[in-house]
């Protein structure tokens, strides 16, 4: 397994070669909490081409997509992550879905906590990262830088494969 520690000089060479070679990412956070995402997956998107000022798509509707995966938590604290960024979309979000009534409805969370050895999914239907504003088409088999902010400033880069779901 390779552990990703925020080492001075060398983090971004061992952040590059993480990205090319691991299935799944790791942070060593700074009150010594491991956080280990695996499965990380987006849905596919399709960008508006073109950027004429008469499209026939509403300007308002941005195009969207969700990313999904697996956070363990192998340290003894638990880790909150409080934010995320990607380079394929003007936002990111931290989402829920409920069901209220018949009606799943989602929208921002704040935070998504991950206990001491624990884990948590974000899946269909339930957590997810919200890209908002996909800015190039996503094809089944791309893959998708993440940034995952954790709330001691601390930041993990996970790659998704976007998959259909
Ligand atoms: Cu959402």
């Amino acid at each position: 397994m390779r552990w990703l520690k925020r080492a001075g000089a060398y983090a971004p060479l061992v952040l590059t070669v993480a990205l090319v070679l691991a299935a799944s990412s790791r942070v060593a956070a700074a009150d010594g909490a491991l956080l280990e995402v695996t499965g990380a997956w987006a849905r596919p998107a399709r960008a508006m081409g073109g950027g004429h000022a008469h499209s026939e798509t509403p300007s308002m509707t941005a195009v969207t997509s969700a990313v999904y995966m697996t956070l363990v938590n192998h340290g003894s604290h638990p880790v909150r992550i409080v934010g995320a960024s990607t380079p394929v979309a003007d936002v990111a979000e931290l989402h829920e879905t409920r069901i209220e009534g018949m009606v799943a409805r989602m929208g921002p969370v704040d935070a998504i906590e991950v206990p001491p050895g624990g884990q948590v999914r974000l899946e269909p239907g339930g957590l997810h990262v919200m890209l908002i504003g996909v800015t190039r088409t996503l094809e089944p088999g791309d893959r998708v830088p993440l940034t995952l902010v954790l709330d001691d400033g601390s930041e993990l880069v996970v790659e998704a494969v976007v998959q259909e779901a």
